[in-house]
């Protein structure tokens, strides 16, 4: 039996069109989904739309349609999304799906029953852009008006009589989950806000409104809908068939290994949802990863400053794979990082066109001149060789461990210091120079760097899996011999296998708004 690994975005609010934050998101919760299959899991990665709340229903009053018309138009955006960005993931929820309404009424009961549920009249400072309440003191005025403190959006009074649930019982349940598996949140930092925000004490939840229609009903309770935070988080489990088809082939996902979300989350994922998950008695997820803000810049994207990046552009302009691997190579994951379009040409030109592209082109050019055709028979190995064979093996092991913590821009400086090297090697070693002297040296060394290239390639996959599969296609490896199993001395290249007339996969990135000059 496989292991299997459980992995999930963030689902998005279809309120407006995907932008760059939403792209980026997907592309690292996809990277990792590729890495656990290649490396034997069996993979189930999900994304999805969260098309239920205030906010939703806000942006349909304005834009004079229905909050379901302004949901299919956007949630079929963000499907167009995850086509245009090459996504691997199983399943697309969106939250008004009948699958997720009947999970959500489970939930909801199995709560009931554990006696967290409780009704109450409420009353506090309420953010729509936040879709939460906050206290007086999370609160502060500036020009005679009332916003969050820690997220900066406006709030306003608001009454209703709503259903609570009992958070704070769950204090000290939580505390001692985080002391025990101290990487359920990561990075350490987040960890460390959770874990202070918690010791300060929990206060019950507010989760239904009477004030809104748009939502899931909450059972035998007329004119309540449910908190859209509970409807979203347990998008996760409704995916698995856990709550409404237990014996589902689904069923076993649950709980997800990773949770990915945005650093504005942490609070939803590492606070409510493990305590809602505790009530109802289902597992808990093993990892919320809060990853970094993507910044313009060095400014945040936002309608009013006029630089939102719109994902579909940015495919277009720099291509599918060079933008996956600009942003996680460029942002260390975990952290907030800049977006530029010099940055993302740099990347191009350095790291694909001029590191790797060139090394494969020309030690494969002069494969299929100088050698038949065919990867070449080596001959003994000098130090050199078995320095950066060497170096290469062992970088299967450096991106497990890399891995382990969702260290996703680490794995790739592993993989591209070792990639340099090659370079090193080939450079240094010259075999263009021993074509007539030492035509064996020569077939050894390009032997060499071919099956560095080979690796590389492998461990490439995750995230750029076109151009990976062109160069794997360009060194003739068969489709059986690609995953991380064949990484290292198991998966050497063969003497004797024929290759095709190499073809560059990693083009130099020209900005077409240049003029055509002399050429360099
Ligand atoms: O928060 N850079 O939806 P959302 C990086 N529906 N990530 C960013 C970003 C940026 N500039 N802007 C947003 C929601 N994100 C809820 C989630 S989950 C049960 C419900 C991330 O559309 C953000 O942090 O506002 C979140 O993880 C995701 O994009 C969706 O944001």
């Amino acid at each position: 039996m496989r292991e299997k690994f459980y992995i999930t975005t963030a689902i998005s609010y279809p309120n407006g069109v995907p932008h760059i934050g939403h792209a980026y998101e997907a592309i690292a919760t996809d990277v990792i989904a590729r890495f656990e299959r290649l490396d034997g899991k069996d993979v189930f990665f999900l994304t999805g739309t969260d098309e239920h709340g205030l906010k939703m229903k806000q942006t349909a009053e304005r834009e004079g349609v229905t909050p379901r018309e302004l949901a299919d138009r956007n949630s079929a955006r963000f499907i167009e999304m995850v086509k245009t960005l090459g996504l691997s993931n199983d399943d697309f929820i969106r939250t008004t799906e009948q699958r997720h309404y009947d999970a959500c009424a489970e939930l909801w009961r199995r709560m009931e029953k554990a006696g967290d549920i409780f009704k109450r009249p409420y009353g506090g400072w309420y953010s729509v852009r936040d879709e939460t309440y906050y206290k007086e003191s999370e609160t502060e005025v500036r020009e005679g008006q009332r916003f969050a403190t820690a997220t900066g959006t406006p709030v306003e009074w608001n009454e209703e009589e709503t259903y609570f649930f009992r958070l704070s019982a769950y204090q000290d349940k939580l505390l001692a989950h985080y002391e025990a598996n101290p990487d359920f949140i990561l990075p350490a930092e987040r960890r460390n806000e959770v874990v202070s925000f918690v010791k300060m004490g929990l206060e019950d939840l507010s989760i239904s409104r009477t004030t809104l229609d748009w939502g899931i009903p909450v059972p035998d309770a007329p004119g309540h809908v449910m908190y859209v935070w509970i409807d979203a988080l347990n998008n996760y489990v409704t995916a698995t068939g856990l709550l409404t088809d237990p014996q589902g082939s689904r069923a076993h996902y649950w709980p997800a290994n990773v949770h990915v979300i945005g650093k504005d989350i942490v609070r939803f994922h590492a606070v409510y949802w493990p305590a809602f998950l505790m009530s109802a008695g289902l597992p808990l997820p093993k990892r919320v990863f809060s990853h970094g803000f993507v910044l313009n810049k060095g400014e945040k994207m936002s309608k009013s400053v006029g630089n939102v990046v719109d994902p579909f552009d940015l495919v277009k302009a720099y291509g599918r794979d060079a933008l996956r691997y600009f942003f996680l190579r460029e942002v260390m994951f975990g952290q907030d990082g800049n977006y530029s379009a010099e940055a993302i040409a740099n990347r191009i030109n350095a790291d694909l066109a001029n590191n790797l592209g060139n090394l494969a082109q020309r030690s494969l050019s002069m494969i299929f001149k100088n050698c038949d055709g065919a990867i070449p028979q080596p001959g003994a190995f000098s130090a050199e060789d078995t320095a950066i064979l060497n170096a290469t093996d062992a970088l299967y092991e450096a991106a497990r461990g890399e891995m382990d913590r969702q260290a996703i821009t680490k794995y790739l400086d592993a993989v591209w210091a070792v990639v340099a090297e090659a370079n090193r090697y080939f450079a240094a070693e010259e075999p263009w120079a021993k074509k007539k002297a030492d035509p064996a040296r020569m077939a050894t060394i390009l032997y060499v760097t071919a099956e560095c290239v080979r690796q590389f390639a492998i461990l490439a996959q995750p995230v750029m899996p076109e151009s990976a599969a062109k160069l794997l296609d360009l060194l003739a490896v068969p489709a059986e011999a690609r995953t991380f199993a064949s990484l290292g001395s198991a998966g050497r290249l063969k003497a004797g296998t024929a290759i095709p007339e190499p073809q560059g996969v990693f083009p130099r990135y020209v900005d077409p708004e240049e003029p055509k000059g002399k050429k360099s």
